[in-house]
């Protein structure tokens, strides 16, 4: 008898093949940097684990393009950059004031303030090197709106100006809107550069860029709604951060606004709104759509 063929597409086996992939290209990736102090400290956050999924993102994204991810690898090493650079920043004891990430004390708890600070500088400077010349083969005008997608998901328009907007609203009553805008720009930003900059280096139509920016839209905002779920009802062991953060900082959360149950359906709906764009593209783009429901299962 001829042995079962089946033809669904195995998401461990993807996930775990290309977080290999992305820590080899992590690990390759900051080359010897001088003072070796600073090597040092941005070696210690960015390669700390991590579930790589803005990396892991960029890469489906350029192969349902019908790209080669081994060329959108540089920037997915850069998207993992900035990411990481963000999270020290927002640990430092001006912002979030937090001693353990990824299962580990922060980088100003090893390195001082200072250090890390500047570690973070080294690793958002060290992203658009990245795309900007360590990216072969890939043609200069796509590596041009990537570098553009890179600077708007970063700066005031994205992380910088939802970070800003967060601070500003914690302890204050927050609706819906601001805390929507807030987990639009802090989170949802970037992940939608991982997405679009991936398609663009595959050389993507306008219409699956219009696609992919709605499916990123509605990852994005998914991701931290769980991300506000788990941080009350996962444990500092699992998630590999403070847990219960955001009650002790008096942040206004979806929990908060509209109840645990309510939250999880909200991110549910969103996670299948964003993959209904992209059912014309059917098996391709199977990894994106196991990504957006991963997001929704994750449990760290
Ligand atoms: C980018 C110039 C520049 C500055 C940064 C500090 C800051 C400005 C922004 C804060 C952004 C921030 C920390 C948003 C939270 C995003 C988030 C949900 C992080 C957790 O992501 P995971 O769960 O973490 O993917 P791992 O560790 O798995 O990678």
């Amino acid at each position: 008898m001829t042995p079962a063929v089946s033809t669904a597409f195995d998401f461990t086996a993807y996930l775990e093949a290309a977080r290999w992939r992305v820590e080899t290209a992590l690990d390759g990736s900051l080359g010897p940097e001088r003072p070796e102090s600073l090597r040092e400290a941005m070696r210690y956050s960015l390669l700390a684990g991590g579930k790589r999924l803005r990396p892991i993102l960029t890469l489906a994204a350029c192969e349902l393009a019908g790209g080669d991810a081994d060329l959108a690898m540089p920037t997915a090493v850069a998207m993992e950059m900035i990411h990481t650079m963000s999270l020290i920043h927002d640990d430092l004891p001006a912002m979030d004031n937090d001693d353990l990430r990824r299962g580990r004390p922060t980088n100003h708890k090893v390195y001082g303030e200072a250090k890390a600070i500047l570690a973070g500088d080294a690793l958002l400077t060290r992203a658009f090197e990245m795309v900007a010349l360590r990216s072969p083969g890939v043609p200069p005008d796509r590596l041009l709106q990537v570098v553009g997608e890179l600077a708007l998901a970063s700066g005031a328009p994205g992380l910088v100006g939802g970070q800003v907007v967060d601070l500003e609203c914690e302890a204050r009553q927050v609706d819906l809107d601001t805390l929507e805008y807030i987990h639009l720009h802090k989170t949802g930003a970037l992940l939608r550069a991982c997405v679009i900059s991936g398609a663009l280096i595959a050389g993507a139509s306008e219409e699956l860029l219009a696609s992919l920016r709605t499916y990123a839209r509605g990852i994005g905002l998914a991701f931290q709604i769980i991300d506000d779920i788990l941080d009350v009802t996962a444990s500092s062991d699992v998630l590999g951060k403070t847990a219960g953060k955001d009650l002790t900082a008096d942040k206004t959360t979806y929990p908060k606004l509209l109840g645990l149950e309510e939250s999880r359906r909200r991110a549910e709906a969103l996670v299948c709104e964003a993959k209904a764009v992209l059912a014309p593209w059917t098996t391709k783009a199977a990894p994106l759509l196991a990504l957006a429901d991963y997001i929704t299962s994750r449990d760290r």
